[in-house]
């Protein structure tokens, strides 16, 4: 049991990031036995959901020349634009059904303002508006955070840096995640994790 100061934080174990999945991760669901075993180690759980309107920017087919995968120029900077994913209510929304989500204190739900995308658990992709996440761990008393899921190169990364930058002591499990892997992410992923004091664990 870990102390009582230290959350788990679960990001984004959902369908479409699973096999079969809209915006598949490759062996996205491989994480799932290893969450689900840890969970009881934690006083707090904490998940996270991608939950967009279907009009969302971050979807290449809301962009009249937009590719999935490629990059644009928005008002906050870059964004790739991805598959349509997550739209909130679908099934490809929801938690992969073998995630065990009864354990979890409360559920972040992220991505649902049209206009802008947030991979972060913390900060929308402008890295200003805030999810409330910081708040709710401040008003427990955490300090330290776990995370482990999906991607590790996308939603991993950015909570893991802004929890880190927001003075959490943060641990990313490497081998309870999975990435994407998209010119070179999941290295520049890494190498921002650890420019950020965030320990990558196997
Ligand atoms: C994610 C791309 C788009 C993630 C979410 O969970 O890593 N990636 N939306
Ligand atoms: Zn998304």
């Amino acid at each position: 049991m870990h102390s009582d100061d230290t959350a788990f934080v679960i990001i984004d174990v959902q369908n479409d990031f699973c096999s079969g999945g809209a915006l598949a991760v490759p062996g996205g669901e491989e994480v799932i036995p290893r969450i689900n075993a840890l969970q009881a180690d934690f006083a707090v759980r904490v998940l996270t959901q991608d939950w967009h309107p279907v009009t969302h920017s971050s979807f290449a087919s809301n962009h009249d020349s937009g590719q999935p995968f490629s990059v644009i120029e928005m008002e906050y900077g870059p964004q790739v634009l991805w598959p349509v994913h997550c739209v909130q209510g679908s099934n490809g929304a929801r938690f992969h059904p073998d995630l065990e989500t009864d354990p979890a204190d409360v559920i972040i739900r992220k991505g649902f303002r049209p206009a802008i995308d947030s991979y972060s658990a913390f900060f929308e992709n402008d890295h200003a508006t805030p999810t409330g996440l910081e708040g709710y761990l401040n008003r427990r008393g955490v300090r330290n955070l776990v995370m482990a899921g999906l991607a590790t190169d996308f939603c991993v990364r950015f909570s893991a840096v802004d929890a880190a930058r927001l003075g959490f002591r943060v641990t990313v499990l490497e081998g309870a995640c999975r990435a994407i892997d998209l010119d070179g992410s999941l290295a520049e992923a890494r190498a921002d994790m650890r420019a950020h004091d965030v320990e990558i664990a196997p």
